[in-house]
């Protein structure tokens, strides 16, 4: 068994139904939900939207590897009724699952990296995260989460 710890995102539709579905359904189909944060509000980064967002964080337990759970949480992405993704550039969603750690694996091939490169430098990834797992420490940049978040 591991631990996963997945960032969920969603700015359009019913958000916090966004929210309760993808996490209902990440515990169905992939594991036991250890931890779920509390839902922030955030500003769109990166892009620009009127939609602001609503974002989580969650901790599961899951006998899934690290490519089985990307595409589960891909699968329920669609489900949901994300649009395709197209590369490059952001646009709203209904829902975004994002892996952001998996134990202390680090992985890098073009269909996943772990940890989720850009985790460190997003609040709205950070804050969420740092409430369910502040002693975590980040494989590769070595410092705990509740400390990477403070300097964000
Ligand atoms: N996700 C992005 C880009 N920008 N901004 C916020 N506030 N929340 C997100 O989840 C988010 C974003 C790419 O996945
Ligand atoms: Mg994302
Ligand atoms: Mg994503």
């Amino acid at each position: 068994m591991a631990i996963a710890y997945l960032g969920l995102g969603t700015n359009i539709g019913n958000k916090r139904r966004n929210m309760i579905t993808a996490a209902a359904l990440l515990a169905e189909r992939v594991g036991d939900i250890l931890a779920l944060s509390g839902f922030y509000e955030t500003e769109p980064w990166g892009f620009e939207s009127e939609n602001f967002f609503l974002n989580a964080a969650v901790k599961l337990k899951t006998s899934f590897s690290p490519l089985e759970l990307l595409r589960i949480t891909q699968r329920i992405e669609k489900e949901l009724g994300r649009a395709e993704k197209s590369s490059g550039v952001y646009h709203d969603r209904i829902i975004d699952i994002d892996i952001l750690l998996y134990e202390d694996e680090v992985l890098q091939i073009p269909e996943l990296t772990l940890p989720h490169p850009l985790m460190h430098e997003r609040k709205f990834v950070m804050e969420p995260l740092a409430e369910i797992a502040p002693f975590v420490v980040h494989p590769v940049l070595k410092e705990r989460i509740i400390d990477l978040k403070e300097r964000l």
